[in-house]
């Protein structure tokens, strides 16, 4: 078949290294932006074949998200905006890997075990994050959807859940919103809009700190600003015009070294947020006139908008079952909160918002966020309808009405396709508004645990295998009964361990009663690990 040569081809332009082997990881491949050529082309065939597939627009965004400027990746996004299902991520690796002479044979493989119709058209978006690297890489992309005769549209420079959005609203006949980043930017900020006109803030209320980690959110925050009619006031720093990006910056950087970044001038209790690098994640902090760092992580949005959100439905007087979706880096105290005090439903599910996603859209209000800030809120069919009906009704009375606009703005707020930074801060910041509340007052609902994350290198990570939400070892031998006899040292004490899927390290998680026995006990579990794991370099050393 034609369509075959050209692939043939068209491959040949992007050959892979032989013996190269890379995996589809937590949010996609993820390496040095100089291995990945083949992989990008690949993917846009295996995108052109999922599009055929399912009859609908799939997305394909280049970017490495919190990773270093060199690194660069690929993520394939599903018609509702949705991560790629497991079926296709197997297959994803199968392409990636398969050496130049077998790539049309896997290719065919996929085609006939998936029955894909071949004369069914394709389309496909692409996008991509501001790495020096990302524009030839989409270009790879691009040429591997045209070699299988497929349709693309190049957003080019757009946050990872701009083009989430942009797939969710062709593929919904526009009934999501306009697929286009002016479509997005309206659409949000006229829901803000709506939801904070009779908040009465303050000047000094509307006042926000912007940490773009020099990357794609500090371009399209800027984009954002211009709708927003001065209903909020955004001081942008690291806006990629100087600084590396993700260097010493961006929500990772943040929550991972628990202190500000650089580049920023924030005076003593003012409120302030860092995005990463594609802008898919969030976080809040400030420091108190002691100096002292505030970190509002994933959890404490998860708790606040849950929080806001149970409220309206009692305002509203909705009966819809809520629940929010942590992984086992939450903060234990967060879990406690929702738990015993909000009386919340919580489900914890593995690493990677695609698990999170999942569980999320069990309930009718689904608020899943990872502890790092990557998240959203999910709202079913039948209760946005619901809501709806209830907006609508004149015989509703004065409070429940204003409760279901409320509900009906935030849901417009909200990018339901996937966790994203500036969605995400729309509704903080209109919930902060609408409550009149201070940051501080947000960061005293629940004390957090002290916590710390660390890296271990090992020879191959893939030896750690995990159970129960990743919360327990099952293998190597002894490294959970290591672990357990070592958490039993201290109060208030959790520790897990688990292999990275987008770095080349095992992550390790402890928290306790105190930041110091924390932190010992995080090194304990890592000199585990070292020992038990097969480490490489130097043993850990220890923090203090
Ligand atoms: P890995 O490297 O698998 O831990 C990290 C984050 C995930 C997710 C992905 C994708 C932590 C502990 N892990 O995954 O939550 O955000 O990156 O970006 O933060
Ligand atoms: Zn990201």
């Amino acid at each position: 078949m034609a369509m075959f040569d050209e692939v043939s081809k068209q491959s040949s332009f992007h050959s892979k290294p032989e013996g190269l082997c890379l995996q589809y990881g937590t949010a996609g491949f993820r390496t040095n932006a100089k291995l990945l050529d083949h992989i990008m082309f690949r993917m846009g065939l295996l995108a052109s074949l999922r599009s055929k597939k399912t009859k609908a627009t799939i997305g394909v965004m280049v970017t490495a998200s919190h990773n270093p400027e060199e690194d660069n990746g690929v993520k394939l996004i599903d018609p509702m905006g949705e991560m790629v299902t497991p079926m296709w991520e197997g297959y994803a690796n199968r392409v990636a890997n398969a050496e130049e002479g077998d790539l049309v044979g896997v290719l065919k493989e996929v085609i006939e075990k998936e029955d894909v119709n071949m004369s069914q058209e394709a389309s496909v978006f692409v996008g991509r994050d501001t790495r020096s690297s990302s524009a030839k890489l989409s270009q790879a992309v691009l040429d591997g959807v045209s070699a299988l005769g497929g349709h693309s549209k190049d957003y080019g420079l757009v946050t990872t859940p701009q083009l989430h959005y942009m797939v969710r609203c062709r593929n919904t006949q526009g009934r999501y919103g306009e697929a286009t980043v002016e479509g997005y930017c309206k659409k949000l900020s006229e829901a803000f809009i709506e939801l904070t006109k009779n908040a009465n803030c303050t000047d000094d209320q509307k006042q926000l700190s912007v940490d773009g980690a020099n990357g794609i959110g500090a371009l399209k925050l800027h984009e954002m600003e211009s709708h927003l009619k001065k209903e909020l006031h955004i001081s942008l720093f690291n806006d990629g015009s100087t600084g590396k990006l993700n260097h010493q910056c961006g929500a990772d950087f943040v929550k991972v070294q628990q202190r500000a970044p650089i580049g920023m001038l924030v005076n003593p209790g003012e409120r302030a947020c860092s995005f990463d690098g594609d802008a898919d994640r969030i976080v809040y902090y400030y420091t108190d006139p002691e100096g002292n760092f505030h970190l509002l992580d994933g959890d404490k949005i998860a708790t606040l908008i849950s929080t806001y959100l149970k409220q309206l439905l009692t305002q509203a007087d909705l009966h819809m079952n809520m629940g929010v979706v942590q992984t086992a880096y939450a903060n234990g105290s967060s879990t406690t909160y929702l738990e015993d005090t909000m009386k919340v439903e919580v489900r914890c599910t593995k690493t990677g918002v695609k698990h999170l996603h999942h569980a999320a859209q069990e309930f009718d209000l689904g608020v899943y966020f990872e502890a790092n800030g990557h998240g959203t809120v999910l709202v079913s069919q039948s209760a946005e309808e619901e809501i709806q009906r209830l907006a609508e009704n004149p015989g509703a009375g004065a409070q429940r009405a204003q409760a279901a606009h409320l509900l009906q703005n935030t849901v417009n707020v909200i990018n339901q396709a996937v966790g994203d930074a500036i969605s995400d801060m729309l509704l903080i910041e209109a919930i902060l508004a609408i409550k009149g509340m201070t940051v501080q007052q947000w960061d005293a609902i629940y004390s957090d645990l002290p916590n710390r994350q660390l890296k271990v290198k090992v020879a191959d990570r893939r030896v750690i295998d995990t159970t129960d939400a990743e919360r327990r070892t099952v293998s190597p031998a002894g490294l959970q009964e290591a672990i357990d006899a070592l958490v039993k040292k201290y109060r208030q004490a959790r520790s897990f361990v688990r292999p990275s899927g987008t770095e080349d390290v095992v992550r390790v998680y402890a928290e306790a009663d105190t930041q110091e026995n924390t932190d010992a006990l995080a090194h304990e579990v890592s000199l585990a690990v070292y020992r038990l794991a097969g480490g490489v370099g130097d043993e850990p050393k220890p923090l203090r």
